[in-house]
């Protein structure tokens, strides 16, 4: 067995030196040297102790307290600020297993690469221990990790962003079965060296998923999702594995309650690229009157069948960890309520009473601010006082549209699926599809300008298939595989499927749908359809709301708009089409044919329009 030099601390007595988990968490520590080692409960006072030593590290600042409770701020490195998907690799033993969207790695080398990594690199750190559970404990949808990390900052956020602590490491030791996760942030102490406030490795970063065997190792980051492993790396990347050997879905998508005027109730799912308005939609206050939304999930949704052959999904995180930048009492009232007290924020910009700012916050800026950099700021310069991808961590349970049953150990059944990009062009506000084969052909040809939530070209269009581009644990074809095997399910009642987009821009560059909370008519007419209603109209590319079905009283947008909004320019279509045969040609014999077969019969659809 591994012996290890550190001083222990918060380990259970009841867990033997001989327990796997204890095994597992010696030889880590063996194998990266911390100066101690701490199982961590879970605790308002261990929180507490955590945040002030953040304070004292220079990590956090607090924030005024009577202002922001409990709240801090923390600026990262200028070089760890967002995902890096080049640096994300799937370890699949084969090459083909990973596909061609993934980054592939031989998992016998890069355990080699790994173990020298981080051989030694907690050393003059602590390593923390964070049981946690990815759902409520217990649920027989949620599923258990152990992230083992030497970041402070990695510790508060997973307790807000997940069920964090003793009942979790309870529920493991009951089950005996969790996915190991590995973080350090690649920046060992020498004996009497100062730390700096973000440690992280600017030049090294590597966020590894072993699927076979359901790990995740990260190494050089401590950043959002790449710190933070129960979140993408687990949730989405090793559960996406997870599913489909099980039969179900692990999903980058938001889940609602919608409830109509008439108190029925439906609840959607939606998948749409990080930082393209998943949060804002989750807390959307409807402009129609007597309709209600209400938040289960802003990012991750957990779905499997239940007896009744409904799919019934869960939202696997406990926080939202979500973009600030554009976040103001017009586009997400509830967010802006959520952030009260308890938060965390990341890179966004400071005031001179204590607070915090970022674009779009209020139209006008603070006559000063301190930037995300930490240097002086007054309006009118070309920098950007919050990062583009400045984030908070707030507990899920204070935003004041969650729904009631959003910790439903059981989940709540699904109705509609939407899919969703960020298109300027092209691709109309909504439609629906044929059928299930036909949904999981537009949720494959879903594309999307990039934005900063990833290191990247901003603005550069790219296929996002599912949202899940970044995220898939596997072959994507394969995933498109699975998405039709759920849908021939025997005694499946299916959701019913949707590819919308609201960023759809006119001659002037100005965004010819309002969004937000006027998304709340999309969500009227989507209700509808999966109520029977019959007004629609079939397109070559799917169904589109019939003249007149979809609610735009009191809108002030123009006929021209509307029209291009609700209707298929067939030359238009006929290069998106061309683009999709390209996107499908990287997935060479793997596309499954029916997948094909939909396109073909959409360009022939296309060609006879
Ligand atoms: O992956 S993160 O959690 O950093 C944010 C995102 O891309 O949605
Ligand atoms: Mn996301």
């Amino acid at each position: 067995m591994a012996t290890i030099g550190a001083r222990v601390e918060g380990q259970p007595q009841s867990l033997s030196a001989v327990h796997p988990v204890v095994r597992w968490v010696n030889e880590v520590a063996a194998l990266t040297t911390p100066d101690a080692v701490y199982w961590c409960d879970g605790s308002e006072a261990e929180n507490s102790r955590l945040c002030q030593l953040l304070v004292d590290a220079g990590t956090f600042i607090r924030l005024n307290p009577d202002l922001r409770p409990n709240s801090f701020l923390a600026r990262s490195d200028p070089s760890d600020v967002a995902r890096v998907e080049d640096r994300t690799f799937i370890c699949s033993e084969k090459e083909e297993d990973a596909g061609p969207t993934n980054n592939w790695r031989d998992p016998a080398e890069m355990r080699e690469t790994l173990n020298g990594l981080f051989r030694g690199s907690m050393r003059g750190r602590t390593m923390y221990v964070i049981p946690f559970s990815m759902g409520p404990v217990g649920s027989p949808i949620g599923r258990l990790g152990i992230e083992i990390t030497d970041s402070p900052y990695v510790v508060v956020n997973m307790r807000i962003m997940t069920r964090m602590g003793e009942s979790a490491l309870a529920e493991i030791v009951k089950k005996g079965d969790f996915v190991p996760a590995i973080h350090s942030v690649g920046k060992p102490l020498a004996p009497g060296e100062k730390d700096v406030v973000w440690p992280c490795d600017p030049d090294t970063k590597y966020i590894v998923h072993y699927p076979e065997t359901r790990e995740i190792w990260s190494f050089g980051s401590g950043y959002g999702g790449n710190a933070l492993l129960g979140k993408k790396c687990y949730a989405l990347r090793i559960a996406s594995v997870i599913a489909r050997d099980e039969g179900w879905l692990a999903e980058h998508m938001l889940i609602i309650k919608v409830t109509a005027p008439d108190g029925r109730v439906k609840h959607m799912a939606g998948a749409f690229p990080s930082a393209c308005g998943k949060t804002n939609l989750a807390m959307l206050e409807p402009t129609i009157p007597g309709w209600k939304v209400e938040t289960i999930g802003d990012d991750i949704c957990w779905m499997k069948f239940g007896d009744d052959g409904r799919l019934h999904a869960i939202n696997p995180e406990a926080g939202f960890f979500g973009v600030l930048p554009g976040t103001s009492m017009s586009t997400n009232a509830n967010a802006i309520r959520t952030l009260y007290a308890n938060c965390i924020y990341t890179n966004c910009a400071l005031t001179d009473d204590g607070d915090v700012w970022w674009e779009g916050l209020t139209k006008v800026p603070p006559a000063h601010l301190i930037d995300w950099t930490g240097k002086d700021w007054t309006p009118g310069g070309d920098k950007l006082a919050a990062h583009a991808n400045a984030r908070f961590t707030a507990p899920a349970a204070q935003d004041p549209a969650i729904s009631p049953d959003w910790e439903d150990p059981a989940g709540v059944p699904i109705d509609a699926i939407m899919f969703g990009g960020r298109r300027s062009t092209t691709v109309p506000l909504v439609r629906e599809s044929f059928d299930w084969e036909h949904g999981v052909f537009l949720g494959s040809i879903m594309s999307s300008e990039m934005t900063a939530a990833a290191v990247g070209t901003i603005g550069k269009l790219r296929f996002d298939p599912f949202a899940m581009l970044p995220f898939c644990g596997y072959n994507m074809a394969d995933y498109w595989g699975h998405w039709l095997q759920i849908g021939r399910k025997a005694g499946a009642v299916l959701p019913r499927i949707y590819l919308v987009n609201w960023f759809r821009k006119n001659a002037e560059g100005k965004f010819m749908w309002p969004g937000f909370g006027d998304n709340s008519r999309v969500i009227e007419w989507i209700f509808g359809r999966c109520s029977g209603e019959d007004d629609a109209v079939a397109t070559p590319i799917g169904l589109l709301p019939a003249p007149g079905a979809l609610d735009t009283g009191g809108l002030a947008i123009s006929d021209a708009d509307l029209s291009a909004l609700l209707s298929v320019d067939p030359a238009a279509w006929v290069d998106e089409a061309a683009a999709i045969e390209e996107h499908y040609a990287r997935f060479g014999s793997k596309l499954p044919t029916a997948l094909a077969a939909r396109l073909e019969r959409m360009k022939q659809g296309l060609a006879s329009a």
